[in-house]
């Protein structure tokens, strides 16, 4: 493809991610998660570059070992799209990174399990600091005054993985899976699989074990190495970024709450000892068949009677 293909092509995922908005209801909430430094709050700013033009820290970036995003960071349409048509743009919830020795899948609650399951829910406020929130859960304290807010319910999550990382933290992987599949709803899941600029993914396939750790189509997988802040545009990157948010936005992948049914445990029956109405069913068989040998037996008299009358 040329260059002006590309631009076209980019016009075009433009005209059909507006076609996509337009038919949802309200603008989903889409929840980063990952693990520390993989590049959540990059990909936030690199879906923004794509849609807007323009680079801007709307999602806290860092480098270093350490956490950079620390608190809940709801970063809406109104706070990106300033342009005059009003769409049902999502909101990006850029959250801590999950650190691997809280996760257990082996154990109910965990605090990576806690800390989602009250973002899934919409339970926690705006600049909740999730890293004070992790270690008084670790602690064994629970938060107090917990409330639903629906519109703040997540309706989507996106797992982002950094390709340079060999050792994929399979413990976050299977909590996010409980968590989006098992608990209280059923919510879509997709993958970023970021860096891609920095490792040799295609020798790896990498992609292919990332789709099998966190259990979806490759469809629903984006390979990107995010912007930087000095970069200029790339249709390019932007091309595969629109493609992957009209996926992640189609109205027919959408979150349910999962209905759970009633149940009662079964009646256990003591081997040796059978059930009313198999004891009634046998006691009629039994007497039947004595009926019949009697009824037998009078015959045969009967006839026997009758033949030396004869
Ligand atoms: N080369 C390259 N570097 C990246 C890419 N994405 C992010 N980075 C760099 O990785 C570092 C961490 O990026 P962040 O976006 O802050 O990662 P994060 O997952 O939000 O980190 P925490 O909030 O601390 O969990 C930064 O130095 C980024 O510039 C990428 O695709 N390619
Ligand atoms: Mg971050």
């Amino acid at each position: 493809m040329n260059d002006e293909a590309k631009t076209e092509r980019k016009k075009e995922l433009m005209e059909k991610l507006k076609e996509t908005l337009k038919d949802l209801k309200k603008p989903k909430n889409i929840l980063i998660v990952g693990d520390i430094g993989a590049g959540k709050s990059s990909f936030i700013n690199s879906v923004i570059m794509a849609l807007t033009g323009t680079y801007d820290y709307y999602a806290d970036v860092g480098g270093g070992d350490r956490h950079r995003t620390t608190s809940i960071s709801r970063i809406g349409r109104n706070i990106y799209w300033s342009q005059d048509d009003v769409l049902n743009l999502p909101t990006f919830i850029d959250i801590i990174g999950f650190d691997p020795q809280l996760s257990d899948p082996s154990q109910e609650d965990t605090v990576n399990s806690m800390v989602m399951n009250l973002i899934i829910n919409g339970c926690l406020p705006e600049n909740c600091d999730l890293l004070d929130l992790s270690k008084k859960l670790k602690d064994g304290q629970e938060p107090v005054e917990i409330e639903e807010n629906k519109s703040l319910a997540v309706d989507a999550i996106i797992v982002v993985i950094s390709a340079q990382c060999s050792n994929l933290s399979q413990n976050v992987f299977s909590e996010i899976y409980k968590e989006a599949n098992t608990k209280t709803k059923k919510i879509p899941v997709f993958g970023v699989l970021t860096k891609v600029d920095e490792s040799c993914v295609q020798e790896e396939k990498i992609d292919d074990k990332i789709c099998d750790a966190i259990n979806i189509d490759s469809n629903k997988l984006l390979m990107c190495s995010n912007y930087k802040p000095e970069d200029e545009p790339d249709v390019d990157k932007d091309i595969s970024i629109l493609e992957f948010l009209i996926t992640v936005c189609n109205p027919r992948l959408k979150a349910v709450t999962l209905q759970k049914m009633e149940c009662k445990p079964k009646p256990t029956v003591p081997p040796d000892i059978q059930p009313e109405s198999t004891q009634s069913c046998n006691s009629f068989a039994i007497l039947l068949g004595v009926c019949m040998v009697v009824i037998g037996i009078l015959y045969a008299i009967a006839k026997y009677k009758f033949t030396k009358n004869d």
